[in-house]
């Protein structure tokens, strides 16, 4: 009766050790920029803004003009980037433009995933004004990790149209990100203007999340167990 009670137990142990939990806060943007924080401009908008979110009614939005939008050296030292990193995405000089982030708790082979799509403003313009849009990830102990760009108007494809304001949107596109050390990571999203302020490119985002671990099967836990029950009944 013991070494059942002690299986049990062991069980129970695993179990709560092995479902590891991340904490994106409202990653789909379902109460507005709940759990963001925004330096420039940002929002939330619904299917009437002339974009669908990719997960239920809302998504998040950020644009590179408007009060409050900010350079490049304040983006890097937000987001915690190496400098250079927002200078040297392309060609042109960055203007100003708006980040956003959240900070997370994330375990050792967890994936972020994230859906954005980038407009333009810019596609009938010159193209040295080419608007770009990035994210990245930075770990509080593990330090920087990547800032790929995501998009930008001379090196995107675009569907003519889209919302009030833009000539053209990319799509929906996802990114996965496997994280390979536990940490604390600020995970940031960027758009910035290039050659000049003006004429608006965004970025918008949905389903950011974290997923939890899968816990093992009951079979698996079993497996992991009996070697240590084995090993009890020896003593
Ligand atoms: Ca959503
Ligand atoms: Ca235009
Ligand atoms: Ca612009």
């Amino acid at each position: 009766m013991k070494g059942q009670h002690s299986f049990i137990v062991l069980c129970c142990a695993l179990l709560a050790a092995s479902t590891v939990r991340a904490d994106v806060v409202n990653g789909g943007f379902e109460t507005g920029t709940t759990g963001w924080s925004i330096a420039g401009q940002g929002t939330a908008h619904d299917a009437s803004f002339g974009v669908t979110p990719t997960h239920d009614t809302w998504a998040g939005y950020i644009e590179n003009t408007g009060n409050g939008t900010i350079p490049a050296a304040t983006m890097e030292s937000l987001l915690h980037l190496p400098t250079g990193t927002v200078t040297g995405y392309v060609s042109g000089a960055p203007t100003v433009g708006t980040v956003m982030w959240q900070n997370v708790s994330v375990t050792a082979g967890q994936t972020l995933t994230f859906d954005w799509n980038f407009m333009s403003d810019e596609l009938n313009e010159d193209p040295i004004y080419d608007d770009f849009a990035f994210f990245s990830i930075f770990g509080a102990t593990a330090g920087f990790q990547t800032a790929p760009m995501l998009a930008s108007r001379n090196s995107s494809s675009f569907t003519p149209g889209g919302p009030v304001g833009f000539d053209g949107t990319t799509g929906w596109s996802t990114v996965t990100y496997n994280f390979t050390i536990t940490d604390t990571y600020r995970i940031g999203f960027g758009v910035m203007n290039v050659t000049d302020g003006g004429h608006n490119s965004a970025l918008m985002l949905d389903g950011i999340s974290i997923p939890d671990l899968p816990e093992p099967s009951s079979l698996a836990v079993f497996a992991l167990s009996a070697p240590l029950i084995l090993r009890r009944h020896r003593i």
